[in-house]
């Protein structure tokens, strides 16, 4: 029986010719956190069950898998979560052009964002516990102004909380608004329709054809995007069946409860939640809905795509909310550090 979280590094695999290491936290309940070094991604949070353990984010066997799609698993997303329109970046009055990944759009922080970069990263041992430090250099060569570092932390307490805890340094002014791409499934069945959600919101964001939020914010009130009561989302998705997107995509404007939380996931079966914790003022869910059959080896659904596998829950700051191209909220000025933290409470 351990006595505190502890940390171990193993070889995961190899991915363009370099090592990609696996860090690995375990406290005194059983519980597992694992991360690559490949984009910072979460590969395990798992839960001791009567049987065994149970993974509750989704996976795949090999580096290589997490960039064959456009679907983000678990990865760390930087310099900023979410989408600029036309790649154009406002920053003291003058128009950044970045380089674009999704048609006219940059997003998740474009093709070369921390998602895509080797992360190096350790165990650090501590008295009370061990956590896991990973370090990258975002070069300015991904288009954004500014040698950025950044360092994400990811422990583990004895009270089964996960907390992730982005910071960031830059020498030029640029943005920092960085998330944790999770995607969630605390069930036995393949899609995350029999989970019920709670998000502490009232409005979403108007989303335009781009699916760029514009300056208008929507009450969910009499809607089906009304999650301020636990709701069943298979019977949300369902009733979303008649839009494009056909489950959730959006970005809900959240105020955190008196304990911090913004939203919380349940699975009624196994009895296992994760409450969500962040100080930001936005929250992004995405029920997997483009998720595609192929380039989806994921190891849970043994190697084939499908909608609803998962459910991606990403914290973030919601820019241009009064004005649209407003970045100043997530502006991070030359050598003056920034943190944000985002923590899943787990309870099984
Ligand atoms: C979310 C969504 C996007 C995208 C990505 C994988 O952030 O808002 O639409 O598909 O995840």
């Amino acid at each position: 029986m351990i006595n505190k979280t502890s940390g171990t590094v193993v070889d995961f695999d190899e991915y363009q010719e370099q090592k990609i290491k696996k860090f690995s936290l375990t406290n005194q309940h059983g519980v597992t956190l694992s991360v690559l070094g490949l984009g910072s991604t979460i590969y395990e949070i798992s839960v001791p069950t009567k049987t065994g353990k149970r993974n509750l984010v989704l996976n795949y066997a090999h580096s290589r898998d997490y960039l064959d799609n456009p679907f983000y698993v678990c990865m760390a997303i930087g310099r900023t979560a979410g989408r600029i329109a036309n790649g154009r970046l406002m920053l003291d009055g003058q128009t950044i052009q970045l380089p674009t990944n999704e048609g006219s759009t940059t997003l998740h922080g474009g093709a070369q964002g921390f998602n895509t970069q080797i992360w190096q990263g350790e165990i650090v041992h501590a008295t009370n516990e061990d956590v896991i430090k990973m370090y990258h250099e975002q070069a300015s060569s991904d288009g954004f102004p500014g040698q950025m570092l950044v360092c994400v932390t990811y422990s583990l307490t004895k009270d089964d909380v996960v907390e992730i805890k982005f910071s960031a340094n830059s020498n030029e002014k640029t943005v920092f608004n960085p998330t944790q791409h999770t995607y969630f499934n605390l069930g036995k069945t393949e899609t995350i329709k029999q989970h019920w959600l709670k998000i502490n919101s009232n409005q979403v964001l108007e989303l335009d054809k781009q699916k760029i939020p514009t300056t208008k914010k929507l009450p969910v009130a009499h809607t089906s995007f009304d999650f301020q009561g636990s709701t069943k989302l298979g019977t949300a998705i369902a009733a979303m069946s008649d839009t494009n997107e056909k489950g959730l995509d959006d970005l809900f404007v959240v105020q955190p409860d008196e304990s911090g939380i913004i939203a919380e996931l349940a699975d009624p079966e196994t009895n296992i939640s994760v409450a969500i914790e962040s100080k930001r003022n936005g929250l992004v869910a995405f029920t997997a809905n483009s998720f595609t059959e192929e380039h989806m080896n994921l190891i849970r659904t043994k190697g084939v795509g499908r909608p609803y596998a998962g459910i991606a829950l990403e914290p973030e700051t919601l820019t241009g909310l009064e004005k649209e191209n407003d970045f100043s909220e997530i502006e991070l000025q030359p050598n003056r550090p920034k943190s944000y933290t985002i923590k899943y409470h787990l309870h099984f």
